[in-house]
């Protein structure tokens, strides 16, 4: 968790480069149905990936799960529709054995500058990956929790931070 930090800002020029294929690895193209059933109609966050700015935070791996974590800037697009959300937060959850986990129920906290956490956002199975629109409204330091009950039936809490300028 602490190595993740110091090399975030490596991690932010790689992932920036590989936006195009980051965006075609997530399946959304080959599952639009999913994303909008998932009450997702407007799902920027990943269709205008190449014209979006991608946060990663990291991943964490808990009790032989691996969650991937990473921020969409979807402001500018959501500001011109009238919408408030600033972000799509996707968190990609594997077996340490390289299997995906597209199943279970995967819910979000989020603490922002002002201390206060949020109560639980649900993240959506979206075609690989669980996600949600978020709100994150001022500058400052994040905390996101995101808590599992994948089909192993047990519970996992991964930790997520983020400074946003
Ligand atoms: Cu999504």
């Amino acid at each position: 968790m602490k190595r993740n930090f110091l090399i975030l800002p490596v991690l932010l020029s790689l992932i920036l480069l590989p936006a195009g294929a980051m965006a075609a690895s997530h399946e959304h193209v080959a599952a639009p149905g999913g994303h909008a059933e998932a009450g997702h109609a407007m799902p920027m966050g990943h269709e205008m990936a190449e014209q979006t700015q991608m946060i990663s935070l990291g991943d964490q791996v808990v009790d032989g799960v691996k969650a991937e974590a990473q921020l969409n800037d979807i402001q500018a697009t959501m500001t011109q529709m009238g919408m408030k959300e600033t972000h799509h937060l996707m968190v990609m959850i594997q077996h340490t054995d390289g299997k995906t986990l597209e199943s279970g129920t995967v819910a979000l906290k989020i603490k922002g500058p002002d201390g206060v956490e949020s109560a639980a956002i649900p993240l959506t199975g979206m075609g690989g990956h669980f996600g949600a629109d978020i709100v994150l409204g001022a500058p400052g330091p994040y905390t996101f929790t995101i808590g599992t009950r994948l089909t192993d039936g047990k519970t996992r809490q991964f930790l997520f931070s983020h400074e946003l300028k």
